[in-house]
């Protein structure tokens, strides 16, 4: 049971026996003022029967109490908010350009992690690692067709770990990446799953240089601006604010709010999945999201490229040649890059509103107390940093941190954010504690429970983040840890790089090489290599 609890049943027993006390003692100097007019027999006849009403009452009113107590602490539900490719770009985040006021709040009302960070920068093997609890490197799921049931039929997700004890597990939008949900964990919203394939289990090759560039010839960036119409998410549009019904978001969003009306009277507790699909390409929100933002305000970063670039000092495997979100296969002018971090933007704030539509019908049905909400999305995202507008194959900060916000009613840390590295893969074992569910069979993460109750908490563990480029095995793998950021890269781009976090937030300097930091750069790689030891792409000059 949590602290917390403990100490709440324990207050209510020793209240229990002082009011116990007290009436007995003003029974007694009632009775004994009257003692002159009373019989010793009746006093003693009159005092025990006093005593066992005022007993009885105190102790029916105390049991009320506790029945109170009891339904507060009764099963949890569970409120799962997921978002697409939604960086940190959060107002709460200490991003002052960002619109957010309903994520804002939900950061107050419970614990924001500054530091949490993605397992694998892309939807599905990042969400496959999150919703069964598993690394990527563990199950080998590094792509978005695999599924990882048909690898592991006794790996149970977290929406049917819930299903099994007794929750009503409903599921709106993107949870699992599509076409590749786990149909069988939920209650009602599952979807018919298209891809069925196994983890690929091919081992560790590597590319040739002429491979590695084929793709690159056949296909030149162009300069001239203006999207290849073939390539659909690369766009933005602002769509008449009357449409705003008719948007995927929107109908996600009035799903969860459906379930939620639908699930105060039930009797079993819920685990409501709500996952919005933006702000991932194309870049699509009503236009009262846009008109939230002046484009004037809108500054590149300061490592803005028009194609992706290859930072001096920093190896070849730390940027993809090629975008595979935004500005797909064309450079971007300095004009078009703002107007598409402005439509990011907006789809940020468009998700924030959907947010808090949900949230207002949680507090309107008076769910709120019994409800632990979290928040998280399922990786970064790049906008224009060396080039990049995309998340895949990122181990830069954008690409691999993201927004993670956890409310429990009950934590002593409500309010406060926590500045301690954390894993998306910390989530399921986190909600089943939280629920007091036993700690689920096989889950690599760590229960955040106790930062929960002091968010300062000492708390020493990396995040891991791994990047498999060619399906022959790992590219890159990077640990960050509270000040630092080391990224180790093999096969064609092999190298690595050491950033220093608290100093260089815009990761401009490769500090790998510099003597002052080899003890640093000893433990770091150390970390790194036993991670992925024996999995990585080999290098096609040994
Ligand atoms: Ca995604």
């Amino acid at each position: 049971m949590l602290p917390y609890l403990h100490q709440r049943r324990h207050q209510i027993w020793v209240r229990f026996f002082f009011l116990q006390v007290s009436f007995l003692v003003l029974g007694a100097s009632w009775l004994s003022t009257n003692l002159v007019k009373i019989e010793p027999r009746l006093f003693v006849k009159n005092f025990v029967l006093l005593f066992v009403i005022v007993s009885a009452l105190v102790q029916g009113r105390v049991f009320a109490q506790e029945n109170v107590q009891h339904s507060s602490s009764k099963p949890m539900n569970i409120l799962f908010l997921v978002s697409d490719d939604m960086r940190t770009e959060l107002h709460a985040y200490g991003v002052q350009r960002a619109k957010t006021p309903n994520l804002d709040q939900l950061a107050k009302d419970g614990v924001l992690f500054e530091r949490a960070y993605c397992q694998y920068p892309l939807c599905g093997p990042s969400r496959a690692s999150l919703l069964t609890g598993r690394r990527p490197t563990t199950s080998g799921l590094y792509g978005n067709r695999e599924w990882f049931g048909a690898s592991f039929p006794d790996w149970v997700s977290l929406p049917k770990y819930f299903r099994q004890h007794g929750y009503r597990t409903l599921r709106t939008g993107k949870i699992f990446h599509g076409g590749i949900d786990d149909t069988e964990a939920w209650i009602e919203g599952g979807e018919q799953r298209l891809h069925n394939a196994p983890i690929s289990v091919e081992g560790p090759g590597y590319v040739t240089v002429e491979e590695f560039y084929r793709g690159i010839w056949n296909n030149m960036p162009q300069v001239a601006p203006g999207a290849n119409p073939e390539v659909k998410p690369d766009r933005w549009e602002a769509v008449p604010d009357k449409r705003v019904l008719s948007l995927g978001d929107t109908k996600v969003a009035d799903q969860a709010i459906a379930y939620i009306r639908s699930s105060k009277e039930a009797h079993t507790p819920f685990f409501i999945a709500c996952g919005f699909s933006k702000p991932h390409a194309p870049l699509i929100a009503p236009k009262r999201f846009f008109d939230l933002y002046d484009p004037d305000d809108i500054q590149l970063p300061p490592n803005f490229a028009s194609l992706p670039a290859i930072p001096y000092g920093f190896p070849a495997g730390s940027i993809r040649p090629r975008n595979a979100d935004l500005f797909v296969n064309r450079s971007a002018s300095v004009e078009e890059a703002r107007a598409m971090t402005l439509a990011y933007l907006a789809c940020v704030s468009y998700v924030d509103w959907n947010v808090g539509r949900v949230l207002q019908e949680l507090e309107e049905q008076g769910l709120r107390e019994n409800t632990i909400i979290v928040f998280w999305s399922d990786h970064g995202f790049q906008l224009g940093e060396r080039g990049k507008w995309s998340k895949a194959g990122s181990l830069w900060e954008q690409g691999t941190r993201v927004p993670f916000l956890l409310v429990d009613p009950r934590a002593q840390g409500n309010g406060q954010s926590s500045p301690r590295v954390v894993e998306l893969l910390d989530i399921y074992p986190t909600l089943a504690e939280l629920c007091g569910l036993p700690r689920p069979d096989g889950v690599e993460g760590l229960s955040l429970a106790p930062l929960l109750a002091d968010p300062r908490l000492s708390w020493d563990r990396p995040a891991y983040t791994v990047w498999n480029e060619h399906g022959k095995g790992i590219t890159g793998v990077a640990v960050r840890t509270e000040k630092w950021r080391y990224a180790q890269f093999f096969g064609i781009g092999k190298g690595a790089f050491l950033t220093d976090a608290e100093n260089d937030p815009h990761e401009l300097v490769n500090l790998v090489a510099d003597p002052r930091y080899a003890q640093v750069v000893r433990h770091l790689r150390a970390l790194a290599e036993a991670y992925v030891e024996g999995k990585t792409e080999r290098s096609p000059v040994e």
